[in-house]
């Protein structure tokens, strides 16, 4: 069926206004992507791990979830969302449920990168039929901007802050969209939103209905913690997209597909000039951290187009 933003954007909205999540976050735009992706007739249940998207959605006794939700700690966010679809599927069996439902995990960096990394790779491992969609941020944002190992190196960040002893995040991202293809799972997908959404959207829709263990991870930049203007949302992702620091692609039972190609790859420094916790690498005598940045993102690149060329 061919992609079509209208009709995508007439579904109704399943996380509703009236959150309280910063003008120019790209936690909510993710969110409302994914459950769009939803067939308006199947039910969902949601469990979320603590962070600014839990905060920001769930204040008892107000919520701006229209499905079934799950407020859970950081370790077993996906634990927790794995025992609700083993339950259903037995429920379901005993001819105890009718209605299909579907089962989805959202995560901020710190509780998927970090926190919850045993759980999500068990939940993987054993196969349950669900999501699990991490909203990298690049940090724990909800307590105050400090670092995880989803942040790049260099970010000036609460527990990383540049100054004489250092300067910004000494280690690079972790590269955790790798872990979750590891682990042989059915469907893994990076992206974000940029355009028209369709990578997004059809990313989302094929990890929620393709049967078994499926993992989205989705940039999702945030204002306050990368020092951007608000408005700058939807440029920031694009220069992340189009230098390659961010590359949209999928492993699809095992084959790797890129999903976009950048026209023209631009430098790392274009990306990084657009936020606040970079700064510092603009400096003179600095030089050297944005040329370590572009090796980086190089390296990372090219082994992703070779396996996008050998699968
Ligand atoms: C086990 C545990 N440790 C620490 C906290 C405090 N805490 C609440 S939200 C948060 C930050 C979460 O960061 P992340 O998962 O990246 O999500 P974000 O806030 O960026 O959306 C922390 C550390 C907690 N609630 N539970």
């Amino acid at each position: 069926m061919a992609y079509n933003l209208k009709q995508e954007l007439s579904k109704p909205e399943r996380f509703a206004p009236g959150h309280r999540l910063c003008a120019g976050c790209g936690c909510g735009i993710t969110v409302r992507a994914v459950l769009r992706a939803l067939n308006p007739e199947d039910k969902a249940v949601i469990a979320n791990a603590t962070g600014c998207l839990e905060v920001s959605s769930f204040m008892y006794p107000y919520t701006a979830w229209q499905d079934s939700y799950i407020h859970t700690a950081f370790e077993n966010a996906a634990a927790t969302c794995g025992g609700v679809e083993a339950a259903y599927r037995v429920l379901r069996r005993k001819g105890k449920i009718d209605d299909t439902y579907k089962f989805i995990t959202f995560g901020g960096d710190g509780g998927t990168y970090d926190i919850g990394l045993q759980s999500l790779s068990g939940a993987m491992e054993r196969g349950h039929d669900m999501v699990y969609v991490c909203y990298d941020n690049e940090a724990y944002m909800n307590t105050g901007i400090q670092r995880s190992s989803a942040t790049p190196r260099f970010a000036d960040s609460t527990t990383t802050p540049v100054g004489s002893m250092q300067q910004g995040k000494g280690q690079n991202k972790k590269d955790l969209t790798e872990i979750m293809v590891a682990h042989g799972i059915p469907y893994v997908a990076q992206t974000t939103f940029i355009g028209n959404l369709r990578d997004l959207h059809e990313k989302s829709r094929k990890a929620i209905y393709t049967p078994g263990a499926a993992f989205l991870n989705v940039l999702s930049p945030c204002p306050r913690g990368w020092r951007y203007p608000a408005e700058m949302i939807a440029s920031v992702v694009k220069a992340a997209v189009d230098s390659c620091v961010w590359p949209m692609f999928e492993v699809d039972h095992g084959q790797y597909r890129l999903t976009y190609e950048p026209r023209r790859k631009l430098p790392v420094a274009d990306y990084m000039k657009l936020q606040g916790r970079f700064a510092h690498c603009f400096k003179s005598g600095n030089e050297w951290m944005l040329e370590a940045a572009q090796q980086w993102v190089d390296q990372k690149w090219e082994a992703l187009l070779e396996k996008c060329s050998n699968t």
